[in-house]
């Protein structure tokens, strides 16, 4: 089984990963004799994306018990429509597993107690919507890191993508389904949680019960709701339309950061 990387040591390597690049690039710019502009631009990306990534690792700004939002809004779906939902739904979800399966030595199928069962963290943040609107609500979950370092990675894994139990547009082939996917550094970002509470209290089914992602850098519409499955893969461009999301496949953005 992989061992869980830690934040450091994955952003760690991600940037030995840029630097070998830059690298690459410097020495076949030195060896066909490029002038200096080129290098000095090369050397500003370099330090441009390091600075990216570096940013990716800091955390959201966390908040206390007095900014919560006395009311936060629900948005897209407030109630999936499929009859295995309300099955769930109907017996408190107690037959709900989340599988986890894809590139992971051990697939998983957990229930809600399993969740509850792992420590927990509860993180105060500011949800942001393109519709231009947000909200303040406390989240507690599982740290998806740990789920995954449970399953283990295998190679190739590169993003987690989120299968959702709603469909947001009807359709006959089922592209309409609510899907959402994130890189590994985001995958392992302390802040990255599987929220099974809001506000001290079970999820609501309007935003998003039995479990939810909180992936705190970005923008609402990645803060898939209704998880049934979880699936690692190498890339996402078999899944639907290809671009990683619902969203993204209607022409937004895939890597959402605020
Ligand atoms: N499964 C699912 N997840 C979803 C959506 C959805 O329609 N279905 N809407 C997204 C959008 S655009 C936003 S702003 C948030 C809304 O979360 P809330 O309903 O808890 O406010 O969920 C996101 N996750
Ligand atoms: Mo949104």
């Amino acid at each position: 089984m992989m061992k869980t990387p830690s934040r450091r040591g994955f952003i760690g390597s991600a940037l030995a990963g840029l630097g070998a690049a830059a690298l690459s690039g410097c020495d076949r710019l030195v060896q066909s004799g490029p002038t200096d502009r080129i290098l000095r631009s090369t050397e500003h990306l370099t330090m441009k994306a390091q600075r990216a990534l570096q940013a990716r690792g800091t955390p959201a700004a966390e908040f206390s018990e007095s900014d919560l939002s006395p009311v936060f809004r629900a948005n897209g779906t407030r109630l999936p429509a499929s009859d295995e939902y309300a099955r769930l739904m109907d017996g408190k979800f107690a037959d709900w597993r989340l599988r986890v399966d894809g590139l992971v030595q051990k697939p998983l199928g957990l229930s809600l107690d399993d969740l509850m069962r792992l420590p927990s963290r509860t993180q105060i943040t500011r949800h942001d919507c393109v519709e231009g609107w947000s909200a303040i609500a406390k989240w507690q979950g599982v740290q998806l890191g740990r789920i995954l370092g449970t399953a283990g990675l295998s190679p190739g894994a590169r993003y987690v993508v989120f299968h959702c139990a709603d469909e947001l547009e009807q359709s006959l082939d089922g592209s309409g389904r609510y899907y959402e996917s994130i890189d590994l550094l985001d995958a392992w970002h302390p802040q990255t949680i599987l929220a099974y509470a809001m506000n001290d209290r079970p999820l609501p089914v309007e935003h998003g019960a039995p479990l939810r992602l909180r992936v705190e850098r970005q923008l609402g519409y990645k803060q898939a709701k209704y998880l049934m499955r979880l699936e690692v893969v190498s890339s996402f461009d078999r899944l639907w339309g290809g671009n990683g999301g619902y969203w993204e496949d209607r022409g937004y953005e895939w890597y959402a950061g605020i």
